[in-house]
């Protein structure tokens, strides 16, 4: 009996795609499930599958046809009737697949022959099932033996997540690496894109088959393990004391917290550095002038106070640089109030208090502020709502020195300013170099709302304001 093998579902909202090869030819005998063609869409290449055994008599389309779902691919003389057959990502339904790679596929450097790879970034990659509906703070680790095509949580990311599965509960691996795993292509598809080894879930079904809850709960187990929420269990560091005596010492509340918020922000934020420099000469003589008055009030006029002050009204003045961005519900929230937090070294590492509505504070309760959020900082004795609640942050690391350095933009803000060491320095004005104390500013800012020109000129407003502050009168 004639039957006709059609284009089938490829993935959701995809109504066609392009022929880019045929696999088989008149008068071959195929099996079911053998790939007969290779359809490209924007977003990958994909095998597709005989959903019926049979001798082929007829083929219908032409390498470069563009041919739409439902479509007439071939003609075969077979017995058994024609099922549907479902591809998503690649992975038709009844595809046997090996470690989330389908039988069909050739596999070059871990990265199946169908995935389309642009710019070095597989064209699926993106936000996926999992990172967004993970806790925003915890990091799934990317499992061994998981192809990096499927794991789009770790594009882009640093490596310390790629082997991350050492050391976790998943440690039980119940089906040897490259062994056919029992479960069906949907289970291994939700894995896959919560960036987990299928081969080490451990199934509950009829013969050890795995389930949707079996990698729920195998998700589960890897993000409670202990190690995973401390952040230690990115891969398991090498016994040091191979090579030399060590000493362990265990890591502190802030510096654990230092280190979730920092690797939440690294791998979260795409993050832009703009550098400038602000000549403060005049302005640092009124900080002279005025220090001896700000001081009777109990505080003390530093370069970080007037900073506050001025990225007060440059936030007025670029509000992009004062919301936040929401991807989960594809909003930019725009906040209406101005809190800054000021970063503040300790000796128990560093802790980031923040300034309420600064703009609307004066120069004078902002010095007495920062002094005294400063202290309680050093004293551990900030309460939890002074932690709270920043929009902008400032580094200013100029009390130590360094010319220039990269701060990280804090999670749930978009934009930080790195404060450097001010020094004199020989500036062409006029027809001849003139000496001025130069004050170097890094902006660093999230990629996602500010555009490069949106940073350049937050930061060029920034030092035309501090080398002439009237400005802001007008
Ligand atoms: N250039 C030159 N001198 C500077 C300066 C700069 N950018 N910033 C501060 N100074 C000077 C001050 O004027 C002060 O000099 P005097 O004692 O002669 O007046 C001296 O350095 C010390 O300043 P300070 O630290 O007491 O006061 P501050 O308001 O400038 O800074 C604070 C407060 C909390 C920001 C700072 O003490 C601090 O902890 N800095 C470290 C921040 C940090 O660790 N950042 C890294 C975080 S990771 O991104």
């Amino acid at each position: 009996m004639k039957q006709e093998i059609k284009l089938p579902e490829i993935a959701d909202n995809l109504v066609s795609g392009f022929l880019s090869r045929i696999l088989v030819k008149v008068g071959d005998v195929i099996v079911k499930d053998q790939s007969v063609i290779e359809i490209e869409t924007d977003k990958a290449a994909t095998d597709i599958p005989t959903p019926i055994g049979g001798k082929i008599v007829d083929i219908k389309v032409h390498a470069g046809d563009e041919i739409r779902v439902g479509q007439t691919i071939m003609v075969v003389e077979s017995d058994s009737p024609v099922q549907d057959v479902m591809v998503r990502d690649g992975v038709p339904d009844s595809v046997a697949v090996r470690d989330g790679v389908p039988d069909s596929v050739v596999v070059r450097d871990g990265v199946p022959d169908s995935v389309v790879v642009r710019d070095g970034v597989p064209a699926s990659a993106g936000m996926t099932r999992a990172s967004s509906e993970l806790p925003k703070s915890v990091v799934i680790p990317t499992e061994v033996g998981t192809p990096s095509h499927s794991t789009n949580a770790s594009v882009g990311t640093p490596s310390h997540s790629t082997n991350a599965s050492v050391g976790t509960p998943s440690q039980t691996t119940n089906f040897p690496a490259g062994s056919l795993v029992p479960a069906s292509p949907s289970v291994r598809r939700f894995a896959r894109e919560l960036g987990l080894d299928i081969s080490r879930v451990k199934g509950t079904g009829k013969g050890g088959r795995i389930s949707d809850e079996d990698v729920k709960a195998h998700a589960k187990e890897v993000i409670q393990s202990p190690k995973v929420a401390e952040f230690a269990a990115y891969a398991e560091v090498p016994d040091f004391s191979k090579w030399g005596p060590v000493e362990f010492q265990p890591m502190s509340r802030i510096r654990t917290i230092t280190a979730e918020s920092t690797v939440n922000s690294w791998q979260t934020i795409p993050q832009v550095v703009q550098f400038d420099k602000a000549d403060i000469t005049e302005i640092e003589k009124f900080r002279l002038m005025s220090k001896a008055a700000v001081e009777k009030a109990g505080g003390k006029l530093t370069m970080t106070a007037i900073l506050l002050k001025l990225s007060a009204m440059a936030l007025k003045q670029f509000p992009k640089f004062n919301a936040s961005v929401d991807m989960k519900n594809k909003q930019i929230i725009y906040k209406n109030y101005i809190n800054i937090g000021i970063a503040v070294d300790t000796e128990q590492g560093l802790l980031v208090p923040v300034v309420q509505n600064v703009d609307k504070k004066s120069l004078t309760q902002l010095s007495v502020e920062l002094n005294g959020i400063a202290e309680r900082a050093r004293n551990r004795k900030l309460t939890s709502e002074e932690m709270q609640g920043g929009c902008f942050t400032i580094s200013n690391l100029g009390g130590i020195g360094g010319t220039s350095f990269t701060p990280i933009v804090y999670p749930n803000q978009v934009a930080i300013l790195g404060v450097s060491k001010s020094a004199m320095e020989p500036v062409f004005q006029d027809g001849a170099f003139v000496p001025r104390n130069m004050l170097p500013l890094s902006l660093s800012y999230d990629h996602r709302l500010i555009d490069g020109a949106d940073g350049a000129r937050f930061l060029v407003w920034m030092c035309k304001v501090l080398e002439q502050p009237f400005l802001t009168w007008l």
